[in-house]
């Protein structure tokens, strides 16, 4: 990837695009098309149209995406496929129409089945049934996964599929209804410290097993393998390990500085038991995770709260 090569970056305000506009920024890279959702609806089939035409981007990294944690994946399930196959079936046609060079295409770890072997190897993929919580998500994430693999193998064209593990950091959702887990525990412990509560709720059991990501690892893990990879089998991205919702909710905890007890929720849903990749395609290809979660929490807690 040339350093004047014109680089669309689609949902470059979300946390994950924002951070791989960061980095190629860092990196040297300025030749960006970009656009908000208010100035392009990636669900409008002729404005993307009329988008590629006009911009004719050289590069794509398909990061634009409806998200949520457990809840918003449990209860808004049309709008979750229906979006999202909508954005990327848009993005990942007009790439091919406009002849891009190259696309990547983020997915996610939730396309593993949910009994899965753990770690989750990339050939698991459509081996078994999904987890029911976010069906609608991963369905519409293995449909893109099948669109650049098959966009490679009818037209040629060089799309990639990355999948990464559960994400955190600059740029994440706090609102406790619909964001991850870690952004909803953070906010929880620093309020229940403002207001001198006796204890933290805890969604579910405590015992689903969840890896974690900073997004700035993320993004430096794209940008390496937008310019070293180039096959049509999916590629992990995570840091290879995982530790349970209690152990991180002590550790979120211990960092925030909350001296009360936890409450565990079990109304609420636990999804997936366990969830963790296995990262040894990407760092035998050359990349490794460097921000330890416990860094990576203290410097979001410092950044968004203090
Ligand atoms: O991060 P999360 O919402 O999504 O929840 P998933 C992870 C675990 O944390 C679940 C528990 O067992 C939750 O019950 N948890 C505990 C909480 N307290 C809370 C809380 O206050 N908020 C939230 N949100 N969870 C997502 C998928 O699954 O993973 C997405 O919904 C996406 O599709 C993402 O794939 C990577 O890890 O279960």
């Amino acid at each position: 990837m040339e350093k004047n090569a014109k680089i669309y970056i689609a949902g470059h305000r979300g946390m994950a695009g924002s951070a791989i506009l960061r980095k190629l920024t860092n990196e040297g890279y300025q030749n960006f098309v970009l656009k908000t959702s208010n100035e392009l609806d990636l669900r409008n089939q002729s404005a993307v149209e009329a988008f590629f035409e006009q911009e004719k981007p050289e590069y794509v990294f398909l990061a634009a995406a409806k998200v949520g944690g457990i809840l918003a994946n449990n209860t808004y399930r049309a709008d979750f496929l229906y979006e999202n196959l909508m954005i990327q079936n848009n993005i990942i046609h007009q790439s091919y129409v406009h002849n891009v060079k190259k696309l990547m295409f983020l997915g996610s770890s939730c396309i593993y089945p949910k009994l899965a072997p753990q770690p989750l190897k990339e050939e698991y993929l459509l081996t078994g049934e999904l987890e029911s919580t976010n069906e609608s998500y991963a369905i519409a994430k293995i449909a893109g996964i099948k669109m650049c693999e098959s966009y490679r193998l009818q037209y040629n064209c060089n799309f990639i599929s990355v999948m990464p593990t559960n994400l955190y950091g600059e740029g994440d959702n706090y609102d406790l209804q619909k964001s991850h887990v870690l952004p909803a525990l953070i906010r929880k412990f620093h309020e229940a410290k403002l207001q001198n509560s006796h204890f933290v709720e805890v969604w579910g059991t405590g015992t689903p097993l969840r890896e974690f990501m900073n997004v700035d690892d993320l993004a430096d893990a794209c940008v390496f393998l937008m310019k070293n990879y180039d096959q049509p089998e999916i590629v992990n991205i995570g840091v290879g390990e995982d530790l349970s919702i209690k152990e991180l909710a002590l550790l979120v905890k211990e960092i925030v500085g909350f001296t009360g007890e936890l409450r565990f929720d079990t109304s609420k849903p636990d999804g997936t038991p366990r969830k963790l990749m296995d990262t040894s395609k990407i760092n035998n290809l050359g990349w490794k995770a460097s921000i330890s979660l416990k860094d990576g929490i203290k410097k979001v807690y410092e950044t968004k709260f203090l």
